[in-house]
């Protein structure tokens, strides 16, 4: 099939002339179980990787935790379980949800304390990938997150199978944990600068993680995506990790690209996408007759997570340090990106700039050389639409993430940029996102690089004048 042809295709299923055959989605060997009740037991566990076994954080002992299934507009319950010996959360990542279940310490809620519970209820208003995590200190680079994925009841993409790829960077138990990476790297100003990108735009991460997973699978054990060759699939892809950017390709297999951050955008076609801590894709790819390699490269860490896509059971299977063209071809930009009209926030009534910055020690990342513990606060009334113009002035990129909230990114290419709720930006780069004031709340705006959430990168957007801060 000719890449036109495929394209066209795309739209074609976009317009609803290709009916929806999506069967029940199969996402490989992630555990599943309904939502429905759902209890998140957070504890201590052994989980193996492939490779070797380590002892982690986990939801329900489960690496990723459970999928979570929902539909737009219907309910999520779930009851936080806390068996860990410290205080978490769970924060869900990217929905527009009431604030006192956004799992915020602090700010929307008293983190949990060990031997606590908490049930966390509310609407899932918009369709789309999602995922689940803890937002206490370091957790979120331990095991503790999962896949929350939001159905739409009037589906207009029609496809044949669905799989979910959750991405993760990995150290915990190899040589220490989170806690101890952060305080080393406190400890000292002499940074690692050899993890470097172009497409990033110089140093793209603190450390360097000893394993990269694929739904909680290292490369040397990979997870195997099966379906059936000419199978139209629906790949989901969050990027759960805490300090690793990913160049996602699948070998020998053009795809377009139909969601970024749970929301649709117009198909693209594209060979490879770069997804950021925190950011999701969708993707739909037509399948050939093989086995593929499903292959997200640690972006400037000479790394890869892996995982296979198998159409044929008697194909070889590639190897994990296969050489893939589509790496290094057609890459999506945001520009590429176009939001349904009704997606379409209003013109912006006034606009606010957020300066990105460094202090001299390289360990501590400021929002209008503020810290967390003395945070940046944007004010907003409800019903305005504003402009948030982020003015990267540090030496290193950072993703950053709103919650409660989709903004409209305003990319070159017109006023139809993407919805999302994670954003990369470059050193040196200005962008502007455009938000509707329309979830009243304390919400947190930070840096998705956990380590730079950790050393100040945190922020609040808040409604009105500023209410005293919850005890923590
Ligand atoms: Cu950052």
């Amino acid at each position: 099939m000719s890449r036109r042809l495929f394209v066209t295709g795309m739209f074609a299923a976009l317009a609803g002339a290709v009916p929806v055959a999506a069967g029940r989605p199969a996402a490989g060997a992630t555990a599943r179980r309904p939502h429905r009740g759902a209890v998140l037991r957070a504890k201590p566990a052994k989980v193996s990787i492939g490779p070797r076994t380590v002892t982690t954080w986990t939801y329900d002992g489960l690496l990723p935790g459970p999928r979570i299934e929902a539909t737009a507009g219907g309910l999520v319950r779930a009851k936080l379980v806390n068996g860990l010996p410290a205080e978490t959360t769970v924060h869900w990542h990217g929905i527009r949800l009431d604030a006192r279940m956004d799992g915020a310490p602090g700010y929307t809620q008293k983190a949990v304390p060990p031997g606590g519970t908490f049930d966390y209820v509310f609407t899932v208003p918009d369709p789309g990938t999602y995922f689940y995590h803890s937002h206490v200190g370091m957790q979120n680079d331990r095991g503790l997150y999962g896949p929350l994925i939001v159905a739409d009841p009037h589906e207009p993409l029609g496809y044949d199978q669905e799989f979910t790829v959750v991405l993760d960077d990995w150290v915990d138990g190899v040589g220490g944990t989170p806690d101890d990476a952060l305080r080393r790297l406190n400890a000292s100003t002499a940074h690692d600068d050899t993890l470097r990108s172009t497409l990033l735009g110089g140093v793209v991460g603190e450390l360097r993680h000893p394993y990269h997973l694929v739904n909680g699978r290292a490369a040397e054990t990979p997870e195997v995506f099966v379906s059936k060759p000419g199978r139209l699939v629906r790949f989901r892809v969050i990027n759960a990790a805490a300090d690793t950017a990913f160049r996602v390709a699948l070998g020998g297999h053009r795809m377009a690209v139909t969601h970024t951050d749970g929301f649709p955008c117009a198909p693209v076609a594209v060979d490879t996408f770069l997804i950021g801590m925190g950011e999701r894709y969708d993707f739909l790819v037509r399948l050939d007759d093989g086995a593929f390699p499903l292959v997200a490269e640690a972006e400037g860490k000479r790394a890869r997570a892996f995982a296979i896509v198998r159409t044929s059971p008697r194909a070889a299977a590639p190897r994990s340090d296969v050489r893939l063209r589509e790496l290094s071809q057609r890459m999506l930009r945001y520009a590429d990106l176009t939001s349904r009209q009704a997606d379409t926030l209003p013109r912006p009534s006034r606009s606010v700039t957020v300066t990105l910055g460094m202090r001299p020690s390289g360990n501590e990342w400021t929002l209008n050389d503020r810290l967390a513990a003395d945070p940046m606060r944007l004010q907003v009334e409800r019903g305005e639409t504003i402009r948030i113009v982020l003015d990267n002035q540090s030496p290193m990129w950072h993703p950053m993430h709103l919650h409660g909230h989709t903004f409209q990114v305003r990319t070159s290419s017109g006023p139809r940029g993407p919805r999302k709720d994670t954003v990369n930006i470059l050193p040196r780069e200005r962008l502007n996102i455009d938000v509707r004031a329309d979830n009243p709340g304390e919400w947190m705006f930070h840096c998705h690089n956990l380590y730079h959430q950790e050393q100040g990168m945190m922020g609040t957007l808040g409604y009105g004048p500023a209410t005293r801060k919850m005890k923590h």
